[in-house]
């Protein structure tokens, strides 16, 4: 059920500790942990503690939790000091969206071309 954790979800799994993951951040409702495969100096990962597939579903589910991703991809950048950063929600597999439980990414420390690829 939406919302809920999910035994086949990766980052619900990372949510609960069940898989390790580099934490920077965590509110009550929210974890920042880094990209496992960074896309550029500083790439994280800011995610709802509930489960849904996309950051759609999320801000029209639970628009609180959605929020407080937005107000902590914030804090991220801060800490991580980044003057220009992009906020990413990748959504559907077209738009090269891997990890069905929603997630924002964080991308600075680097250039970045705009229109994205
Ligand atoms: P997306 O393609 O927008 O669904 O982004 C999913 C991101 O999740 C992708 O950039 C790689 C990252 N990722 C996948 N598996 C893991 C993992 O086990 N740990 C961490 N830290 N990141 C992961």
């Amino acid at each position: 059920m939406a919302g809920e954790p999910q035994d086949d979800c990766l980052f619900c799994k990372i949510v609960a500790g069940q898989i390790p993951a580099t934490v920077v951040r965590e509110t009550d409702t929210t974890v920042a942990f880094r990209d496992i495969n960074p896309q550029a100096p500083t790439h994280i990962l800011v995610i709802p503690k509930v489960h849904y597939r996309n950051a759609a579903e999320l801000a029209a589910e639970a628009p609180q939790a959605a929020a407080d991703v937005l107000a902590e991809t914030q804090a991220v950048a801060d800490e991580e000091k980044l003057e220009s950063y992009r906020i990413v929600f990748n959504t559907g597999s077209g738009a090269g969206q891997t990890v069905w439980h929603a997630h924002a990414h964080v991308l600075g420390g680097r250039g970045l071309q705009w229109p994205p690829g």
